[in-house]
């Protein structure tokens, strides 16, 4: 191991190493004075040693120490010891018995450009603790299992002043607030500014009046009402599914603009990026309203699932998220298309949890190392966390879940947990044994599936193997427990064996259905119910059969999609496709008992980058220029096919009379888009000129818009978005976003860096930053293009977002994760530019520990 790995190894956490606090933390009073660049923070925490003779260690960074006292006593300067991460009371200096620990500090909130702790955006001042942004605050145990009652006091001159829990008291320039529920550090929050709400209220199932506001802006009051119906919907779905109910007489919004995050779950006081909050017809599209929904959700269900029962330690961060993930989705999908919200959930999935566990980047959902927790905020921890409470939800029913569930919340309220915790409540409720389950959470990697068929005198048997491949330093992989949902077809379609849920937890295993007239045809994998990779060797014959007729939703979805992975995987090595493809999407756009939105889904095509992660599963080195060729002679070949059928659907799905984002319409719309989306190669973007110049919501202006921008005759209509949306930055992160991921991919580069020249490239708010680059990276052909300008362009905006904001640096730097799928050259250029970051002297932790797991 080289001296860098190792200084890098020493300075990781372990999940082994932990230890609880050695004192007891009772309550914590915080006084605030507000000033931009000299805030006064003076905190007391009420303390009392759990053990004898331990010296008292507070986490603290960049904070000016004015004094320390105990008990009222300063310390001298030889009691304690301040470096660049805390302070160090020595033991001799502390009382045996309970005392009360008083610092001030100085920090400066305007110079605050990490966005991490106190901060401020557009005058208004905004806090983020989670994970370790309380230590920029004050000196405090800043760790999930130390929780206190909180008592915080606000001076400033902004008119609105918020912390969590309960308002005792105010005036002018001041507020206090009390929050009666203990809690960690890292759900502390408080704003400041001169901000308006739209309020509202809801009265709980046991008669608790909740005042509802939503901060914001002036200017932007008009835009709230769809989060706070959205927020009103989510309390009533948590009582009536979950049995759960708020808790204090407040709950509070606050949308900020410069966020390096979507939401976050502060008791009583969450703060979100303005993006997940604001919405209007003219400026949200369906996609945005649901997302708003959905998120609004997620952190409003956090206040059980991570604020009443929270994590021991960030290694356990998918207790959380995965749960709350989990609770979202089932929220969205009771609320609107469950089936259709189960495949776009799958598709991100496979898109960015699929793609992190087969690269350098792969980790367990419950990782026992790491150097900077900010970097594992990760599609593994939230959307593959959720996807194990689910399988958990599968394999003990409805009523075993619940039963769960009610034990968990009974249990461990008020506490700091565990996964070990978490899966004792599942073996207790049901009586089964879960310890070769628990490897779903400390195994990396998604396992394959293979399966075969026999059929003989009415026997069908199905013989399953797994198999992981090694992940960063995890060799071996054993046998996990995978519930595997199948349901059998007759010839017409008609089911044989309804959907039955089989356990394996063998490496190899056999399954056998009995008394069958003729060999069914075998629906595997129903909902999805793991996150596998299924291989199976099936004709396109049988595909087309069950996107006709299987009675799966999602596995009806899934074999078009095979079918269109295959004819791509086809064209791009330069082979014919199949035509099954293209015939059986014929039967299904007519097919109106199908529900639109499900149709607009088997409509859209995979996205480049993967069909190359498709490619490279097969043992075929990518080409993304071909990749994108393949794709548009694939949807140019589809257009001309169904000509007919697809402009028949383009006006019949038209919706009249005013915007609303119902799911109804919103289905409706995303296939008269998907319609549009394929006549766009044929008519040279005649029709999408048309639509955007008369579309009155933005899901059909920004749609065509992107229509434009891939036929390459854009630039009226761009011209045109920006002058009428120069004022709105929620709008033009989408106008910088979409003329980089749709555009022909030789132009993406130099396009981007055309860009950057712009004034309202304002690069360090992270949602502008974000838009450009995800864009960029998101042109899978045009970040791949060969000549590696994209790549030095990427690698160079990292460098010098880094000092500002290591952590939404560190985030955008997974653009390279899949740099090992490629061919030599682009491998070279891209690891090239990998070690010009790691090389980078005074990196952020964040960044270089990035930069080092990527190059493995
Ligand atoms: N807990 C929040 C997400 C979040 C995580 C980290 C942050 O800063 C580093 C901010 C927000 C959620 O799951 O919504
Ligand atoms: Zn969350």
């Amino acid at each position: 191991m080289s001296a860098d790995l190792m200084a890098q190894e020493t300075a990781s956490k372990r999940l082994s190493d932990y230890q609880p606090y050695p004192f007891a933390l009772e309550t914590v009073r915080l006084d605030f004075r507000l000033d931009p660049q000299e805030t006064e923070v003076r905190a007391r925490l009420a303390l009392s040693p759990r053990r004898a003779a331990s010296a008292l260690r507070l986490d603290g960074e960049e904070l000016e120490l004015l004094s320390l006292a105990i008990d009222g006593r300063s310390l001298t300067r030889d009691e304690y010891t301040v470096d660049k991460t805390g302070l160090t009371v020595h033991a001799a200096a502390l009382p045996a018995q309970p005392f009360t620990l008083d610092t001030r500090v100085k920090i400066a909130p305007e110079a605050n450009t990490a966005l991490e702790g106190l901060y401020m955006s557009n005058g208004m001042y905004c806090t983020q603790c989670e994970a370790e942004g309380f230590r920029k605050i004050t000196y405090f145990p800043d760790r999930p299992d130390v929780m206190a009652k909180f008592h915080v006091t606000i001076r400033g001159e902004a008119p609105v002043l918020l912390s969590n829990g309960d308002l005792v008291a105010q005036e002018d320039g001041f507020a206090e607030w009390v929050d009666p529920w203990p809690k960690p550090a890292y759900l502390f929050a408080l704003v400041a500014g001169d901000l308006v709400a739209h309020s509202g209220s809801f009265t709980t199932k046991s008669g608790r009046e909740v005042a509802l506001n939503i901060w914001v802006r002036k200017g932007d009051e008009d835009r709230c009402a769809f989060a706070l119906e959205a927020l009103k919907r989510s309390m009533k779905w948590d009582e009536d599914v979950y049995g759960r109910e708020y808790d204090l007489d407040i709950f509070n919004i606050v949308a900020v603009d410069d966020f390096n995050m979507g939401a976050m779950e502060n008791k009583g006081l969450n703060i979100f990026n303005s993006k997940w909050v604001l919405a209007s017809p003219e400026t949200a599209t369906d996609a945005d309203y649901e997302r708003i929904e959905g998120i609004i959700a997620h952190e409003y269900f956090h206040n059980w699932t991570g604020n009443r029962i929270t994590c021991r330690d960030w290694f356990q961060l998918c207790l959380k998220e995965g749960l709350t993930v989990y609770r979202d989705r089932s929220f969205t999908a009771d609320l609107r298309l469950g089936p259709v919200k189960r495949i776009e959930d799958v598709i991100a999935l496979r898109a960015r949890q699929f793609r992190e566990d087969q690269g350098p980047l792969a980790h367990p959902p419950r990782p026992d190392h790491y150097r900077e927790i900010n970097n594992f905020y990760t599609a593994t921890v939230y959307e593959k966390g959720a996807e194990l409470v689910g399988m958990l939800h599968t394999l003990l029913g409805d009523a075993g879940y619940r039963a769960a569930l009610d034990l968990y919340f009974d249990r461990h309220d008020g506490q700091a947990c565990t996964i070990e915790d978490w899966l004792t409540v599942f073996e207790d409720a049901s009586g089964r044994d879960l310890s070769q389950f628990k490897r779903w959470y400390t195994d990396a990697g998604t396992p394959v599936l293979r399966v075969r068929e026999q059929f003989e005198d009415g026997t069908y048997r199905l013989d399953f193997e797994q198999d992981t491949k090694p992940t960063p330093g995890q060799p071996g992989k054993p046998p996990r427990h995978i519930p595997i949902t199948v349901g059998l077809l007759g010839p017409n379609g008609q089911e044989l064996v309804p959907s039955t849920v089989l356990e394996m937890t063998e490496a190899r295993q056999s399954f056998t259905f009995e008394g069958l007239g003729a060999r069914p045809v075998p629906s595997i994998l129903r909902g999805f119910s793991a996150p596998v990779r299924l291989e199976r060797d099936v004709s396109a014959r049988e595909l087309a059969f069950l996107l006709a007729h299987d009675t799966d939703p999602f596995n009806r979805w899934e074999a078009g999609r095979q079918l269109a992975q295959d004819a791509l995987v086809a064209l791009a090595q330069g082979e014919d496709a199949d035509p099954a493809y293209i015939d059986a999407l014929g039967a299904l756009i007519a097919d109106e008992s199908a529900d639109p939105a499900f149709r607009a889904l088997c409509l859209r095509l995979p996205a480049e980058d993967e069909i190359a992660q498709s490619l490279h599963d097969r043992g075929v080195t990518p080409d993304p220029e071909a990749i994108h060729a393949a794709r548009e002679a694939l949807a140019r070949d589809l257009a001309h096919t169904h000509e007919d059928a697809l402009t028949a659907l383009y006006e019949a799905m038209a919706v009249p009379g005013p915007y609303t984002p119902d799911p109804g319409p919103a289905g409706k719309r995303a296939l008269r888009l998907a319609a549009l989306g394929l006549l766009n190669r044929l008519d040279g973007g005649a029709r999408a000129t048309a639509l955007f110049e008369n579309a009155t919501n933005m899901t059909e202006s920004l749609a065509a818009l992107g229509f434009l921008v891939q036929t390459g005759a854009d630039e009226k209509a761009l011209a045109s978005f920006r002058s009428r949306w120069e004022g709105d930055r929620l709008v033009m992160d989408k106008w910088f976003i979409v003329q980089l991921a749709a555009c022909p991919p030789e132009r993406a580069a130099a396009r981007a860096a055309a860009l950057t020249e712009d004034p309202l490239f304002t690069w360090k708010t992270p949602n502008r930053f974000r838009a450009l680059m995800a864009g960029l990276a998101g042109n899978h052909a045009g970040f791949h293009a060969k000549d590696g300008a994209a790549y030095r362009f990427y690698a160079d905006w990292l460098l010098r977002l880094d000092p500002v904001n290591p952590q939404v640096a560190a985030r955008m730097s997974t653009a390279f994760e899949t740099w090992t799928r490629y061919d030599a050259d682009r491998r070279a250029q891209m690891q090239a530019e990998l070690e010009r970051i790691a090389r980078t002297e005074g990196l952020s932790r964040d960044l270089s520990e990035m930069a080092t797991r990527l190059l493995g």
